[in-house]
């Protein structure tokens, strides 16, 4: 039997097979949990529904979910209340700044509304669920978020989606500190760079690859199987003295102060 056995688990963020949102689905499967899943929209609905279906889960328990709108959250938890009585985890697995905000200096490329959308799709989501999914949690749930290192260190390019990830650590910290005392958990994961849809045509992903392959400890990238590994534990019963944390899935790349070619 898995560890994650009777747990029941609603996913937000697969848009892919790549997408580090399936690798986390497909390790709380195989380790026995129940899993929903919300889409973003209409084009994005039957990849969700094949990865639903591929699983062996209930193809019924999908839900559209722009997280802009307040009325598609409020009707996910509508509606998945009518087939759970209760969910043990909530995973987001959501970002999102306009293209131009991801190019160029952060000075000259950052706007009013690039810093708004960012936000709010990439870090005013997170409460708003918990907030939305709070009369369906219970003393041992947990909730999971995906973050990136640069909230707390430079990366070029990455721009205001760094501040958006600064306020998402952030709000794992409040949420975490609000929903402790009805025995919430809330943590986030830092995952190293992967090749996701969220990646594509991004300038110089393949050398942000190139070095995490010199630079990290482990001399490698990391896996969307790995991510998910580790979201399974944080969500299980396994990590019930973890809250407010955010862990690095990034093959030790964060350590490094500085790194020498190697020849
Ligand atoms: P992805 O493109 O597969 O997933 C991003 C998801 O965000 C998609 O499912 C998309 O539908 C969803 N999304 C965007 N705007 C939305 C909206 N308005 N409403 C609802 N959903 C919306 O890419 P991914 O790399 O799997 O990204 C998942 C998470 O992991 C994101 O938070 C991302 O910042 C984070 N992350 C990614 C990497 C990486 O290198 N790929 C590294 C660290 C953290
Ligand atoms: O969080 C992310 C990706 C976030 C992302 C990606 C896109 C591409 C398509 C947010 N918004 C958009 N908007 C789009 O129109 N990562 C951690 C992956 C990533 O993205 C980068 C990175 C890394 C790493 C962007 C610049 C620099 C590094």
């Amino acid at each position: 039997m898995g560890f994650m056995a009777g747990k029941r688990a609603l996913i937000v963020g697969v848009a892919s097979d790549r997408s580090i949102a399936t690798g986390i689905a497909e390790a709380f499967a195989r380790e026995g949990a129940e899993l929903a899943f919300t889409y973003q929209n209409d084009k994005l609905k039957g990849r969700v529904e094949k990865l639903s279906e591929r699983l062996g889960q209930n193809t019924d328990l999908l839900f559209q979910c722009d997280v802009t709108s307040d009325e598609e959250i409020d009707a996910v938890f509508e509606n998945l209340g009518k087939h759970w009585d209760k969910l043990d985890i909530l995973v987001h697995s959501v970002g999102f700044a306009p293209r131009d905000q991801l190019e160029g200096g952060f000075t000259e490329s950052i706007t009013r509304e690039g810093y708004a959308i960012s936000h709010d799709i990439s870090a005013y989501s997170l409460a708003a669920l918990a907030k939305a999914a709070l009369p369906m949690l219970s003393d041992k749930s947990a909730i999971l978020a995906l973050t990136y290192n640069a909230a707390v260190q430079v990366v070029p390019n990455y721009n205001v989606m760094g501040l958006a990830k600064a306020s998402l650590e952030s709000c794992v910290r409040f949420l975490a500190s609000d929903l402790g005392p009805r025995g919430v958990r809330v943590n986030a994961i830092s995952a190293g760079a992967i090749k996701t849809l969220a990646a594509a045509g991004i300038a110089g992903f393949r050398k942000m690859l190139g070095y995490a392959e010199k630079a990290s400890p482990l001399r490698r990238t990391v896996t969307i199987e790995e991510v998910g590994n580790t979201a399974a534990f944080l969500c299980s019963d396994l990590a019930s003295g973890i809250t407010g944390e955010t862990t690095f899935v990034d093959a030790g790349v964060n350590i490094m102060g500085m790194v020498f070619d190697e020849d």
